[in-house]
């Protein structure tokens, strides 16, 4: 009976610590998809966990000096980023040429929460 239960436990243990609360044998077919729409492109290396997206808005404040611009921006899907203001790193060259008020394309590297813009122009 002991022995039983032994089994029992070391059996299920593995998929306790799958987690997400779904079974260990889920379908192939959604993890591969969600890789390719993220994957690494060619030639390409970001720091592990960051993600690249291209976004547009309105320049609020730089600081060139410190590298840094505020943008209110549109939706960033790549991102998963609804619209909003906030501030971004960059590097100070990448600013001479946007001032306050205009409008701008941008690329933008996200780690955790914060974003750098590694590109930016006038629309
Ligand atoms: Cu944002």
């Amino acid at each position: 009976m002991k022995k039983t239960m032994m089994i029992a436990a070391l059996l299920a243990l593995p998929v306790g610590l799958s987690g997400c609360g779904k079974k260990a044998e889920t379908p192939k077919a959604e993890a591969p998809k969600a890789e390719a729409s993220t994957g690494a492109m060619p030639g390409m290396e970001m720091p592990v966990g960051s993600k690249m997206g291209k976004g547009s808005g309105t320049v609020t404040a730089i600081d060139a000096a410190a590298g840094k611009i505020t943008l209110d921006h549109g939706a960033i899907p790549a991102v998963d980023w609804p619209a909003m203001k906030m501030g971004f790193s960059a590097k100070p060259e990448l600013l001479k040429g946007v001032a306050v008020g205009d409008k701008v394309d941008f690329d933008v590297t996200v780690t955790g929460s914060a974003g750098e813009v590694t590109a930016i122009k006038k629309q």
